[in-house]
């Protein structure tokens, strides 16, 4: 969880500095979206876990394993970059190894591909789930809505756990201001969908409720939709000014008084973690800024199956 708020904090700032176009990220959703990854069954293949993520989930890959130095290459646009070879925005990765699928800018489609992935595991069989994990805002897409219908078709139901981390703002638009439903969780009801509240600013109550849905899911082989409460700390995107919003709760300070309290780690300790951390955080940096940057002439591998579209060697 610090690692991975030390990373946003060091991306908003190579954002600011002229080192990356733009910055998009997860302060605020480190406790849960660290808890997706811990408890993911990780591995390539139907036989494990499938993870359709958000463009806030860089805890949950760092939680896989992920080194953080990598998003620091897709912020820098270098072509060590190894989610896009430095041509795709920060917080846009992918791992074939891991199934972790490409992230969208186009909110929500994910949960429109993630129906792709669950019918396999269905047809397959065993324990592999597919994870698809958005915001708030996005369940108003029809994509959303699409996931509903067809994870829950009666005895054609998928192994699917949807996730909403519901930060209460789509960019600058409330919540309130949009959400007829109680609850966005409440939506899975109609469609006879086992549905959860969390608080995903409290590790604990992220992991329990994270556990119990992917036991499910599992084990019974239908949906799930869950909800995870969090925070949005740095505004929506470097387009919004990424300053840290005082007024909302911080899931690192929630769990650095619990260890406290319990006698884990004193406060003192976690201060000196946090600076081990930043240290190792620059080192990296300074490194990724000496990396070459793309050329012009790859611009188009990968683009298409067949490179020999766009003119290569017959
Ligand atoms: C299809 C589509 N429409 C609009 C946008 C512009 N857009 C980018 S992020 C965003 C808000 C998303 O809010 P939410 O789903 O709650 O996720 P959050 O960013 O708050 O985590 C919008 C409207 C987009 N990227 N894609």
């Amino acid at each position: 969880m610090l690692e991975g708020r030390v990373l946003e904090e060091r991306l908003i700032r190579m954002q600011r500095q002229g080192e990356g176009y733009f910055w998009i990220g997860g302060p605020g959703e480190e406790a849960f979206n660290a808890c997706v990854g811990l408890l993911m069954k990780q591995g390539q293949g139907l036989d494990y876990d499938y993870l359709h993520a958000h463009y806030r989930s860089s805890a949950t890959l760092l939680a896989l394993g992920a080194p953080s130095i990598d998003a620091l290459r897709q912020m820098h646009n270098v072509k060590t970059d190894p989610y896009s070879q430095g041509r795709n925005f920060v917080g846009h990765f992918s791992k074939r190894e891991w199934n972790v699928a490409p992230i969208t800018s186009p909110i929500e489609v994910q949960f429109s591909i993630a129906i792709g992935t669950a019918h396999a595991q269905r047809r397959h069989g065993g324990e592999g789930i597919t994870i698809v994990q958005g915001g708030d805002a996005g369940t108003a897409e029809g994509d959303f809505a699409t996931c509903l219908v067809w994870s829950s078709r009666p005895n054609a139901e998928l192994p699917i756990l949807m996730i909403v981390t519901n930060n209460e703002w789509g960019i600058s638009t409330h919540a309130s201001t949009q959400h007829g439903e109680k609850n966005i969780a409440d939506r899975g009801k109609a469609f006879g969908i086992r549905t959860a509240i969390c608080d995903g600013n409290d590790v604990e109550s992220a992991w329990f409720a994270l556990e119990e849905a992917m036991r499910y899911v599992r084990n019974e082989r239908r949906p799930f939709l869950l909800q995870a409460n969090v925070s949005r700390l740095y505004g929506h995107s470097s387009s919004s000014g990424s300053n840290y919003v005082e007024s909302e709760t911080d899931c690192l300070n929630v769990l650095a008084d619990k260890l406290a309290a319990r006698g884990f780690r004193s406060p003192d300790e976690t201060k000196r973690l946090r600076e081990q951390i930043e240290a190792s955080m620059r080192a990296w940096y300074e490194q990724v800024i000496t990396e070459p940057k793309p050329d012009p002439e790859d611009a188009f591998d990968f683009v298409f199956a067949d490179k020999n579209h766009v003119g290569g060697e017959a």
